[in-house]
């Protein structure tokens, strides 16, 4: 696949580093929207006291030279706030490991002798370094008219109400006019019920995230093989989230209640001989390739696992029957996901597109881009004639 990234850092180390590469030459970087999509992810009702520590921007310090891409690999770093608070202290052992969170499976793996390790690299911290790299590929995408973009679903038990025909548009403009980031004002009023619920009784609460696709171009992924289905990617990509268990691309799990003549979206000719679909309930993918209509995924994001109630567990160095001790963390995590929903979506598109178009700068990826095959009846002149397999025996 044309781009890659990595990410390093410990979530209370000095720093969070990204590097991605792959991004052609010529694009205009503005810092200020990396910033924007950074401090995005920092909202929510329901957030930790780790959210007031820090206050993340991104310095790029390669890739980037007078606001374009050089074609070079880029280089971001979000320095941790916290930091000061850590580098001075003797820490506490931690021997008990937290269920849900990756403390037990890292030290089984890894051979642990400190929790800690295993939580410092396991932290949703690490996100903040996907946004940075998302917010470049965002902006990228901009170039050809492409917007990824999302809200929240549910919140717990409480899901939005959001009619079909609300433009995408004013769904995302009503999502980021409250710190639940949901369109549906009705529901954010119960939402932040049950959040401060949550609060209350010292727990978390997951939820529903959507994020959404706008203006892409029939014909990017590939339905040949598996690891080119853009679904798959899509999803690979989305479930890697921490706290993730479930993506869906469109209403995935409600269209398999449904009989396939109910699910799927019949093709119209429109006047201008353009192929088009009424309905989108394919979520903008069929056989692993954008349809051009809005590609819609949904992600199932579990309560996070580090609640302030005690939960049972045993302590690794005395072998005896604990209770977990609280580590600072969020109650509601859902609204930030969506910020970090957007970024992995907006990686794997910028390289499903990159893919498509290929060429080295941005420049000749624009003319190419003019020029892609359209779901149009002239664009795919057909054989219309008996044909054989021709395989030799
Ligand atoms: C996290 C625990 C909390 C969260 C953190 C993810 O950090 P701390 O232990 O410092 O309170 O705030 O997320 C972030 C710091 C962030 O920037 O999103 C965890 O254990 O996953």
């Amino acid at each position: 696949m044309p781009i890659r990234f990595l990410t390093a850092g410990e979530s209370h180390g000095p720093q969070l580093t990204a590097i991605l590469e792959g991004m052609p030459a010529g694009v205009p970087i503005d810092a200020d929207l990396i910033r924007q999509d950074l401090n995005r992810r920092q909202k929510s009702y329901g957030a930790g006291g780790r959210m007031a520590i820090e206050k993340d921007a991104a310095r790029i310090t390669a890739g980037v030279m007078a606001g374009q891409t050089t074609g070079g690999p880029i280089a971001l770093h979000i320095p941790n706030k916290d930091w000061k608070n850590w580098r001075d202290r003797d820490i506490p052992p931690m021997t008990t490991p937290r269920p849900g969170h990756a403390d037990l499976t890292a030290a089984v793996k890894y051979g642990y002798g400190e929790l800690r390790l295993a939580l410092e690299r396991a932290s949703a911290r690490e996100t903040a370094a996907r946004v940075a790299v998302g917010a470049v590929c965002k902006q990228y995408l901009a170039q050809f008219g492409i917007r990824v973009q999302g809200y929240v679903r549910a919140i717990g038990p409480v899901q939005a109400r959001i009619s079909d025909d609300m433009p995408w548009e004013q769904r995302f403009e009503l999502a980021e006019s409250n710190d639940l980031r949901c369109p549906d004002l009705d529901a954010v009023a119960a939402m932040r019920e049950i959040v401060a619920e949550t609060m209350q009784r010292k727990d978390t609460i997951g939820g529903v995230l959507e994020i959404i696709a706008l203006g892409l171009p029939a014909g990017l992924g590939s339905h040949v093989h598996w690891d080119r289905r853009l679904g798959a990617r899509i999803m690979a990509a989305v479930g890697s989230i921490h706290a993730i268990k479930g993506v869906e691309i469109g209403p995935g799990f409600e269209n398999a209640a449904m009989f396939g003549s109910e699910v799927h979206d019949e093709i119209f000719l429109d006047e201008g001989s353009n192929l088009i679909r009424k309905t989108n309930r394919a979520g903008g993918l069929e056989g692993g390739i954008t349809t051009g209509e809005p590609l819609v995924v949904r992600a199932a994001m579990k309560p996070i696992s580090t609640v302030l109630n005690p939960r049972q567990s045993v302590n690794l160095a005395t072998g005896e029957t604990d209770v977990t001790t609280y580590e600072r963390s969020d109650f509601n995590a859902v609204p930030r996901a969506v910020v970090v929903g957007e970024a992995m979506l907006a990686i794997v598109l910028a390289d499903a597109l990159i893919e498509k178009l290929g060429g080295d700068s941005l420049a000749e990826q624009l003319s190419r881009f003019e020029n892609l095959r359209q779901a149009r009846l002239e664009d795919l002149p057909m054989d219309d004639r008996a044909w054989r397999f021709g395989f030799e025996e």
